[in-house]
């Protein structure tokens, strides 16, 4: 597969996965989300890969979640590149890059790859961006870097992984308190709340991750698959509520209500869910 939207590099064992859309803070669009899979699934199954690290291209930002430009009233979906199908003959199957978003074979990949996953945080994690690195298996962020959940303030929810999982992380408290407030969060606080493992000056971020790298190559990859495996157990009964969770979500993308937050933002106003209420 070609590559548009990411950089992928592999060097000494680790394969290093770049969100590479920088002019929009690295939110993703339907083909960043194929291409990231893809490029997972080959980190898999290379066997000189031992260590894996998703990061975003920039000094600004790990990952802004989904384009909200992309976004329409069914999701996210790239525009057809072909004429529908005539009446009555069987429509034809769809190519990778024509078919709607799939995050969850993403947050799939990510949890089943057998090798640990280093997010490293450069930036903004926000949105589905925030629930990116969550689902890495260690997270080392700079010291300008911002966290956070935008859903309720955008007409989005990923009610799987994403608020399942951060819960088990920070707990059910704040896991709460991040998913309906919407606020960011320093590194700072992140660090504070167990979200991420350690904060360092932008400027040491890639020698710090380099280290972790070279500490994890020089461990049995048999034990910390097995590791991996295990700790995924007891949170893979998630990985059916995100199932469900995204099925959901896609009834609400169609929703003036959900729409309402996508076009606030694309159009730079405040949102406006109170009607909803009424
Ligand atoms: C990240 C923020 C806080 C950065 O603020 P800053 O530094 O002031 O920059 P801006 O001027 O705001 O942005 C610079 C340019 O980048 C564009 N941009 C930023 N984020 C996005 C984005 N998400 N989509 C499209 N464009 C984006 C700006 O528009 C600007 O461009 P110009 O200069 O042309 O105007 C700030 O940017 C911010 O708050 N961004 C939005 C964050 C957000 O709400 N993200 C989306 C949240 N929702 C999701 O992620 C959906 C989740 C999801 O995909 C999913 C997850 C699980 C299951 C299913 C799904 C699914 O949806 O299918």
């Amino acid at each position: 597969m070609t590559y548009t939207d990411i950089l992928y590099e592999k060097k000494d064992g680790v394969a290093w996965i770049t969100i590479n859309r920088p002019e929009v803070r690295n939110a993703f669009r339907t083909q960043t989300v194929h291409e990231l899979t893809d490029a997972f699934v080959d980190a898999r199954w290379d066997r000189t890969i031992g260590v894996v690290v998703l990061t975003g291209a920039g000094d600004k930002a790990f990952c802004a979640g989904g384009d909200q430009k992309e976004r329409g009233q069914g999701g996210y979906a790239p525009a057809p590149t072909r004429s529908p199908a005539p009446a009555r003959s069987p429509a034809p199957a769809r190519s990778v890059t024509e078919r709607p978003m799939d995050v969850e074979a993403l947050h799939s990949a990510i949890r089943h790859i057998p090798k640990p996953v280093i997010a490293m945080v450069n930036g903004f994690a926000i949105g589905g961006g925030h629930v990116l690195h969550l689902l890495c298996d260690l997270s080392i962020a700079s010291d300008n870097a911002i966290f956070g959940q935008t859903g309720p303030r955008v007409g989005s929810v990923d009610a799987g992984h994403g608020t399942g999982y951060l819960a088990r992380v920070v707990g059910e408290k704040k896991a709460r308190e991040i998913w309906y407030l919407c606020r960011q969060y320093s590194a700072a606080e992140a660090l504070q709340m167990g979200l991420v493992n350690k904060v360092v000056e932008l400027k040491d971020l890639r020698a710090e991750v380099d280290r972790w790298c070279r500490e994890l190559l020089d461990k049995s990859p048999t034990a910390l698959a097995l590791a991996k495996q295990s700790f995924n157990i007891d949170s893979e009964p998630r990985a059916g509520v995100a199932q469900f969770a995204h099925t959901a979500l896609n009834l609400y993308y169609q929703t003036d209500e959900a729409l309402e937050g996508r076009n606030a933002f694309v159009e730079k106003r405040p949102v406006d869910f109170r009607k909803f209420r009424s």
